[in-house]
């Protein structure tokens, strides 16, 4: 019995101690289903949990071994067989059909309306990448990556040309965005604990996750009352030596200060118009530079 009391009280101190760790403030509306989710299950089986550890305990010490009394024999019952299996699976299979009915509405296809944005992880840090002014995103080939060209973007592609290289990722609060998910090198894991998203980034294997976010960083910071409060993107995978540290800061602005924020960001070739000298088919791109008649090899 002392070992049940003990046990008991541990099981308590655990989920009080980690209360904080548990309950990460939410900022996506996906993110609510998931931890609606997570607290039914975790109720389902807290109760089950509690009520079967109370038996174990009690019957081993209520029926423990005395001089005078004699075991009974009890081989076998059908109805009660029935019973404990029937229970648990139903309330499993219900559980799961509720997850599978939810991820799939978390995994459906992105809505059209949804801003673009590229993530690429490498060892070890992220980076981004947004369509610019035309919404599309260029090609990439591997075998052009270099210091300069990290992502390895295909200047030939005229889509590339207004693609803008953030150093802060910006997303606007009340829109889906849709993160296009890569990786340069090994494994890594979109991991956004706020948004409750989590995607691997799989070297050859374009991945994605969108969602819608809710919160901006400031009401984050009033909700939690940290004024330094940040939105974390952390890679979730092992990675390496540096793995520890490969995080970036998402932030989430009201859409008015996204769209300040996005009409001070160049493209990432504007002042780098050499990368430019393989483009085809230059006609109606507008470049700053072209004022300056610098990347005249691209024209
Ligand atoms: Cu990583």
């Amino acid at each position: 019995m002392l070992f049940l009391v003990i046990g008991g009280a541990a099981f308590i101190w655990s989920f009080q101690n980690a209360e904080e760790r548990i309950h990460i403030p939410v900022g996506s509306v996906h993110g609510v289903w998931i931890d609606d989710m997570f607290w039914l299950t975790m109720v389902v089986i807290g109760i089950v949990f509690v009520i079967t550890q109370i038996l174990l305990f009690y019957y081993s010490y209520r029926y423990q071994y005395k001089e005078e009394k004699r075991a009974y024999f009890f081989p076998h019952n059908n109805k009660l067989e029935i019973i404990w299996t029937m229970i648990p699976a139903v309330v499993m299979a219900l559980l799961v059909f509720k997850g599978w009915k939810t991820w799939t509405k978390i995994t459906d296809p992105a809505p059209k309306e949804a801003m673009v944005v590229e993530i690429v992880g490498k060892q070890f840090n992220w980076i981004a990448r947004y369509p610019g002014t035309d919404n599309a995103l260029g090609n990439v080939r591997t075998n052009l990556i270099d210091a300069t060209n990290e992502l390895g973007i295909d200047f030939s592609d005229q889509r590339s040309v207004d693609d803008i290289l953030p150093s802060e990722i910006h997303i606007p609060k009340g829109r889906p965005i849709l993160f296009k998910i890569r990786s340069r090198d090994v494994i890594h894991s979109f991991y956004l604990p706020h948004f409750r998203a989590q995607m691997h980034a799989v070297p050859g294997m374009p991945t994605k996750f969108w969602f819608v976010p809710t919160k901006t960083t400031a009401d984050m910071a009033t909700e939690t009352g940290n004024p330094d409060f940040k939105y974390e993107l952390v890679c979730n995978q092992i990675c390496g030596a540096n793995h520890f540290a490969m995080r970036a800061v998402v932030i989430v602005d009201e859409p008015e200060e996204f769209q300040k924020w996005m009409s001070t960001q160049k493209a990432f070739v504007a002042d780098k118009p050499e990368l430019l000298k393989n483009l085809k088919n230059p006609q109606g791109i507008v470049l700053d530079t072209k004022k300056e008649g610098t990347n005249k090899a691209a024209l």
